[in-house]
């Protein structure tokens, strides 16, 4: 089980342990990997990603329990997923649910789902140039996924953050295709 604590220290650092094995985040802006400054480019929440283990019975329980509908499908063969993107509430708001099921048993999102069962499986950035997002990750000492990004949903560009560099969370950086 996750021990989570919170600590005032004199210094006046808030320390969140999410485990033992989980890099501790400080808020304290000093040390080699600390920085105050935006990470370059990110623009916004994306979308957020949920491992499911069959798409379209997903997509009934979404629409059957939220009223949300499909706002895009499609297979991503290097990624062996079957996803949806969905809209919540109004057209206009942008970031959207990522349905994403498994094509094949060794894929991440069969590993994920094998490991942690159905629920959230990443947080997806948008980022306006992906190439200096990344560059800015790589700088301030977290781990990419992919040397170079690669294709994502709908033609965007994507790059992944390993989630022991990201507090636990695995993290997604998404260049949207130009219109
Ligand atoms: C693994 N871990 C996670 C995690 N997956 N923690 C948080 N969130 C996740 N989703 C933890 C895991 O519990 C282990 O912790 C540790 O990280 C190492 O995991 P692992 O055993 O190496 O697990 P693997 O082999 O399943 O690999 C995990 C990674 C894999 C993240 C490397 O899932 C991956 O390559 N993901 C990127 C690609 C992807 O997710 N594609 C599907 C979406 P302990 O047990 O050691 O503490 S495609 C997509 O999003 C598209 C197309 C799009 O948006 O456009």
């Amino acid at each position: 089980m996750t021990d989570v604590v919170m600590a005032s220290t004199p210094g006046d650092v808030l320390q969140v342990v999410l485990s033992d094995t989980i890099p501790v985040m400080s808020t304290q802006s000093s040390g080699p990997s600390a920085s105050s400054a935006p990470l370059p480019g990110i623009i916004g929440v994306d979308h957020i990603g949920i491992a499911v283990p069959d798409l379209e019975v997903a997509i009934s329980f979404y629409q059957a329990k939220f009223g949300f509908e499909v706002a895009h499908r499609e297979v991503n063969e290097e990624q062996g997923v079957a996803e949806a993107m969905i809209q919540v509430g109004p057209a206009s708001h942008e970031v959207k649910l990522q349905l994403l099921a498994p094509l094949t048993p060794d894929s991440a999102i069969a590993r994920f789902l094998d490991k942690s069962g159905p629920g959230m499986q990443q947080l997806a950035y948008r980022v306006t140039d992906i190439e200096i997002a990344c560059a800015a990750v790589r700088a301030r000492g977290m781990r990419l996924l992919y040397e170079n990004p690669r294709r994502g949903t709908a033609g965007s560009l994507i790059n992944f953050i390993h989630p022991k560099d990201a507090g636990g969370v695995l993290v997604e950086l998404v260049q949207p295709a130009a219109h």
